[in-house]
């Protein structure tokens, strides 16, 4: 096993979390666990002693190229990213809710692109999920699909609370949709924390759907948090086909996208579990509800890049 680069003094001025820089001593390579594909023993014990796997370049250069500029081509067909689409750069306008007046109808059409899907539901991750689950796997159809602009964070939480109703065995993937260097906000999981108990007690029977008055998403920012359960923010700059799964109780986050060139990171998240376990409707079938039953005009994404928000 080898591990990313995050120990480059200039990766490590380039990481802000929050708005606040994260202090080198804070930050943590991912263990690249690629040279264990094909194992699946290696693999899943991976995966339960760290929390989270990390396969650097996991899906052809080729199929992420061909997903993104699928994609970005479709913001740029609202003026939202600047030509050639595949560089990603946002231009700070949008005529998408001029142009398609139903944000669901739009962000779904994008989110169920051919050249994505691909990626995000094809055989390769299919037999990583197989071996990791350790049983024949299912994809939710429901996919999360990220363009996070400049200014754009993720708070620090776990996806228990979301994904969790029918069956606990559920595992994300995060996908890196073209490279994520540090400083465009890739995701990053707080070291060790599938092993804290509070956060494992908290998250017994928390629906976040069902349970309204209660947030996802932890109010202390990731320095604060890394410093009082003295861990790690284990990230770097991802490449273009990375692939990072973790399970329900692993919290984790995406750093701040401070983009010097305003560039627009990227990725999507899905999730599979034992295709003999109980499926959560909102998630599977043709007309995914998603989370909240809105569809996918709920997710962040379908929100024009002009728009603030900050997602959990
Ligand atoms: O990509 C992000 O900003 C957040 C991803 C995430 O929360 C997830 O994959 O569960």
């Amino acid at each position: 096993m080898s591990s990313i680069e995050t120990g480059s003094r200039n990766a490590r001025l380039r990481a802000t979390a929050r708005g606040e820089p994260v202090d080198p001593s804070l930050l943590g390579p991912l263990v690249d666990s690629r040279a264990l594909l094909g194992d699946p023993p290696a693999l899943r014990e991976a995966l339960a002693r760290d929390g989270y796997l990390y396969a650097s370049g996991f899906f052809p250069r080729e199929d992420v190229v061909a997903a993104r500029t699928a994609v970005l081509g479709r913001l740029a067909s609202v003026d939202e990213i600047a030509h050639p689409p595949v560089e990603g750069i946002a231009t700070g306008r949008s005529t998408r809710d001029a142009l398609h007046p139903d944000r669901g109808a739009f962000w779904r059409s994008v989110s169920e692109t051919w050249a994505l899907r691909r990626v995000s539901h094809g055989a390769r991750l299919h037999r990583l999920m197989d071996d990791l689950l350790d049983a024949e796997s299912r994809a939710q159809d429901f996919l999360f699909l990220r363009p996070a602009s400049r200014g754009k964070h993720t708070r620090v939480h776990c996806d228990s609370g979301f994904f969790t109703r029918e069956t606990s065995r559920v595992l994300t993937a995060w996908i890196a949709l073209g490279d994520v260097p540090i400083e465009d906000g890739p995701l990053f999981v707080l070291e060790g924390s599938h092993r804290f108990a509070d956060v494992i007690e908290s998250q017994r029977g928390f629906d976040v759907a069902r349970d309204t008055g209660r947030r996802a998403a932890y109010d202390e920012t990731p320095v604060a948090m890394a410093r009082a359960r003295a861990t790690r923010i284990l990230t770097g700059d991802l490449g273009a086909g990375d692939v990072i799964v973790f399970g329900m109780l692993l919290l984790h986050g995406a750093l701040d996208n401070v983009s010097p060139n305003g560039r627009v990171r990227l990725s999507c998240d899905v999730r599979y579990q034992p295709a003999a376990e109980p499926l959560d409707p909102r998630y599977f079938g043709p007309e995914p509800t998603g989370t909240t039953g809105a569809g996918y005009g709920e997710l962040v994404g379908a929100k024009p890049l002009t728009e603030d928000w900050h997602i959990r």
